[in-house]
């Protein structure tokens, strides 16, 4: 395990149904530092480039509409083991797969309105990161670390 960066979207459904303080209270509880955070109206093309590798599956021109028909929130989480933690919080793709606990098994039902988004890799992390923060990110040490890790 290692400090990683993970890119956390809460989708426009997410948004529309009030569930992004409960998100992002699951990740400060978990021990996750916040480091980046917005609001934003995507355009269909930022979004198209968000999901470029899924570009030619059946399902991707309801995907980007879907993504761009609200805001959603952009947020960045720091920690150990980051991106994978981050997933298994959000739980399988398809939320009737999703464990309870997770948050697309408390949340959701159908799998294109699966609540939220987090990065796969750390090398896709990455891109996301620059892609959705082009601005950067803050940095600032949490006094929780030396509570919350060894
Ligand atoms: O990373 P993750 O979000 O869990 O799944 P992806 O395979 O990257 O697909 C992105 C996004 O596309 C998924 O969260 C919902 C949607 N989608 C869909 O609507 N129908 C599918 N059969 C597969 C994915
Ligand atoms: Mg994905």
């Amino acid at each position: 395990s290692k400090f990683e960066q993970t890119y956390i979207m809460i989708k426009p459904d997410g948004v529309q149904r009030n569930l992004v303080g409960a998100i992002i209270a699951r990740f400060e509880q978990r021990g996750f530092k916040l480091v980046a955070l917005k609001m934003v109206h995507a355009t269909p093309e930022h979004l198209e480039k968000h999901y470029e590798d899924l570009k030619g599956k059946p399902f991707f021109p309801g995907l980007i509409k879907y993504m761009a028909s609200g805001p959603v929130v952009a947020m960045v989480w720091e920690g150990l083991d980051a991106v994978k933690t981050g997933r298994s919080m959000l739980g399988a793709t398809n939320p009737l797969a999703s464990a309870p606990g997770t948050i697309r098994g408390d949340y959701a039902l159908a799998v294109g309105r699966n609540i939220a988004h987090g990065s796969d890799s750390v090398e896709s992390a990455k891109k996301e990161i620059a892609h959705w923060f082009p601005e950067g990110i803050v940095q600032y040490r949490s006094l929780l670390e030396d509570v919350i890790f060894e």
